[in-house]
């Protein structure tokens, strides 16, 4: 990893833990119920991460830094190509991975496909949303993935945090003698009109259905604290009429649930715009960043 880090006091250590699992598994809400902070997006849609994000836990004399990454699944879009690509290039260079599965929908195809790519020498496999489930239904599902051998198996519901401490106990066991990456207090290193755009593609994913979402993408364009504007970028007119809603009422919504979120004072301008089917021109998935 490229980052500066501090020196510290012998005997700290530090490492980096990928999260990695199929879409809506649930791999942010288990980030950020670790880390105690919202650092990544969450949204009962596919596709709501869209990059490697990094998120900072602490404990006396330990550093995790955990990534999160876009759910891998069967690519239909060339922005979808791109995703499992960043989801598969943070498997590389990390101390451990969590590979995490949905408890409730239960081990599937996809699943199994990318249970085979991990090595499981350094794998960790986290059963997640056994809220609700029975110890049998939870025991079939561990029965499941049981013959991979991964290091360990974590039943978890990152939800309610049933099975959580467990997990990162011993994660924090696991990390080797190392640097403090980031300094103490620093959640995330994502940079702040990022993390904006991001809230903002959050509620937007929460409010469209079908494929509107996937067609979503959001970027601070203008930043002039307290002033900021965000684009919306959808890929056909009609979703554009969706995303603004009956006189503006979709944005305006959107706009005060993020508002609520940000430092006090922020004035948030939110504007929309078609770029025609961005998620298969590469060269505009390049553009936004993905
Ligand atoms: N019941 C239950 N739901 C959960 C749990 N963890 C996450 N969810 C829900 O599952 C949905 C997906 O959660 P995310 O954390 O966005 O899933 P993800 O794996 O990061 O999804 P992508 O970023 O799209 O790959 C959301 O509706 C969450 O509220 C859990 O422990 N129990
Ligand atoms: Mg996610």
């Amino acid at each position: 990893m490229s980052d500066t880090p501090v020196n510290e006091d012998d005997g700290f250590r530090s490492g980096f833990v990928a999260v990695i699992g199929r879409p809506n598994v649930g791999k942010s809400t288990l980030v950020n119920k670790i880390i105690d902070e919202k650092v990544t997006i969450v949204s009962n849609k596919a596709q709501t991460t869209r990059h490697q994000i990094r998120g900072v836990y602490n404990r006396e004399g330990v550093q995790l830094v955990f990534v999160d990454t876009p759910g891998i699944s069967k690519p239909r879009t060339a922005l979808g190509t791109r995703l499992n690509d960043t989801a598969s290039a943070a498997k590389l260079g990390v101390d451990v991975v969590c590979f995490v599965i949905d408890g409730h929908s239960g081990f599937g195809k996809g699943d199994r496909f990318l249970a085979e790519s991990l090595d499981p020498a350094n794998t960790i496999c986290v059963i997640n949303k056994i809220d609700g489930l029975s110890r049998e239904h939870v025991m079939g599902q561990l029965a499941a993935v049981a013959d991979y051998g991964y290091m360990e198996y974590f039943p978890v519901s990152a939800w309610t945090g049933r099975g959580v401490d467990a997990l990162t106990d011993h994660l924090v066991g696991l990390m080797p003698a190392g640097p403090r990456w980031y300094p103490e207090g620093m959640v995330t290193d994502m940079p702040d009109d990022f993390t904006v755009a991001e809230l903002v593609r959050e509620q937007l994913l929460r409010i469209t259905r079908e494929e509107v979402p996937h067609s979503i993408a959001t970027r601070v364009v203008e930043w002039e604290w307290p002033r900021i504007r965000v684009e919306i970028l959808v890929e056909r007119e009609s979703q554009k009429g969706i995303v603004i809603g009956k006189k503006g009422a979709i944005l305006k919504e959107i706009g005060t649930r993020v508002r609520h979120q940000l430092p006090k004072g922020a004035f948030l301008e939110l504007i929309v715009n078609v770029d025609k089917n961005w998620q298969d021109d590469p060269s505009a998935i390049e553009r936004l960043g993905y």
